[in-house]
């Protein structure tokens, strides 16, 4: 599996802090029509079990350390956000799961569309009979 990740460009200040961007089009595949964010969840905290049919989406942790389970269908990989310039990049019909390494921590995502509900695969068995299907 190919795992894409963006290094956001950051601008620190002394003193002051960093400021990280990225920019739909330019640093990822594609527009941004969507921004969602979770938050308060408690370590140990399990998110995610499913797949979108088209939904591609970035993924980051601005504060925080989030473990993002990845599969296709054939192989599974696994990448740590720990860092707040670390964005992912997770394509249509991979299943995602999202667990809290730390309390707190904060999942922010910018999808390329709207939300419908009718995009998610939640169940596995479908999900790997849909890309299988494909090859
Ligand atoms: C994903 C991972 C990374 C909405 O009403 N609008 C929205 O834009 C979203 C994203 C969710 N919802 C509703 C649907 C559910 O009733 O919020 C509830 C929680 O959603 P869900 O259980 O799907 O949350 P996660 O954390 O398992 O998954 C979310 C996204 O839904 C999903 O697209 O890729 O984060």
């Amino acid at each position: 599996m190919i795992i894409q990740t963006i290094s956001m460009k950051s601008i620190t200040a002394e003193g002051l802090g960093t400021l990280s961007v990225f920019e739909g089009g330019h640093d990822v595949p594609f527009d941004i029509k969507r921004i969602y964010y979770i938050y308060g969840a408690p370590q140990g905290t399990q998110r995610g079990g499913h797949a979108h049919k088209a939904l591609r989406q970035v993924l980051w942790c601005p504060y925080g350390s989030i473990l993002i389970r990845l599969d296709d269908g054939h192989e599974k990989s696994e990448v740590l956000l720990d860092d707040p310039a670390k964005g992912l990049i997770v394509e249509h019909n991979i299943w995602r799961e999202m667990i809290w390494q730390q309390e707190n921590s904060v999942l922010c995502v910018a999808a390329d569309s709207y939300y419908e509900a009718a995009d998610y695969i939640r169940d596995y068995d479908e999900f790997l009979k849909t890309v299988q299907a494909k090859g």
